[in-house]
């Protein structure tokens, strides 16, 4: 969905464009807001977030499948700039799904290189009742800022949006974690049924801000550029609800004091110290 202008610095979108934004979040998992970013704040992103990935990728392991990386970002900046991190056009859409009182407990970024392959497709989190079979309403959203364009070549993320992320079976929902495990993908019955609903490519221009649900099925897809195609990632939800425990991001008690209250509010589930 294009965004204009004169949305963007008023920070709200017109009526129309907010009842189709959240409907097409409701219904089909998730929505695509283009032009959300100033195309010189981008440059700096990328520039920035470029020499991180080069920096982690020379360090670690793929840990998200084959030339494939997850990390969390530093809380500074340019990723803790509040038109990003507490976009009010974003917050305008995360309120009626996943409350008023919605925080981000994983601040990160995904990130495709070239030679990544497909992902097992997935959902994001585990059912939260796995013992019944019931969808429950949304809990928690994946915001994508998109730093780079995302293209038919360069591994664009493939969604499912055929209600994927009501379905309650636990029996039917795909596990995140295995991410290689091709020939089991395409023999189960989520391969076979991926052949009869076929995933969407989520092409998006650098600038756009996508929000999903969770829950939704998705995977990564083979980057066949010779640039990585990277993705600044944060996890949006109720705040009983925590991610990952275990890697949270940790913010300096003085860059948290120095950033506006509404930041402070949405990145309280952080670890904040020296
Ligand atoms: O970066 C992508 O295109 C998708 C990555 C993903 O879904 C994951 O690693 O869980």
């Amino acid at each position: 969905m294009q965004i204009s202008a004169e949305e963007v610095t008023s920070g709200e979108l017109s009526q129309e464009h907010f009842e189709n934004a959240l409907m097409q979040l409701k219904v089909s998992g998730y929505v695509v807001l283009e032009d959300m970013v100033d195309p010189g704040k981008i440059d700096v992103l990328r520039t920035r977030f470029l020499e991180l990935l080069e920096d982690f990728a020379s360090k670690n392991p793929p840990n998200r499948g084959p030339n494939r990386y997850g990390f969390l970002l530093p809380f500074e900046d340019p990723f803790s700039d509040p038109e990003l991190i507490a976009n009010p056009i974003v917050a305008s859409l995360l309120r009626p799904v996943i409350g008023e009182e919605f925080v981000c407990s994983f601040y990160s970024s995904d990130n495709a290189l070239p030679g990544s392959e497909y992902q097992h497709p997935h959902s994001d989190v585990d059912p939260l009742f796995p013992e019944r079979d019931l969808p429950t309403p949304p809990y928690a959203v994946m915001v994508n800022i998109h730093i780079v364009d995302s293209t038919e070549e360069n591994g664009p993320a493939e969604m499912w949006p055929y209600g994927t992320h009501l379905i309650g079976d636990t029996d039917l929902i795909p596990v995140h974690n295995k991410f290689q495990d091709i020939d089991a993908r395409r023999s189960s019955p989520l391969g076979r049924f991926s052949e009869s609903l076929p995933p969407v490519p989520m092409l998006a221009k650098a600038g756009s801000i996508s929000i999903r649900d969770l829950r939704m099925w998705h995977r990564g897809t083979p980057n066949r550029s010779d640039q990585p195609r990277p993705m600044l990632s944060m996890i949006c939800n109720r705040p009983w609800y925590l991610h990952d425990l275990e890697n949270r991001n940790h913010i300096t008690r003085e860059a948290y004091e120095a950033a506006p209250p509404e930041v402070q509010r949405i990145f309280r589930p952080a670890i904040i110290g020296a």
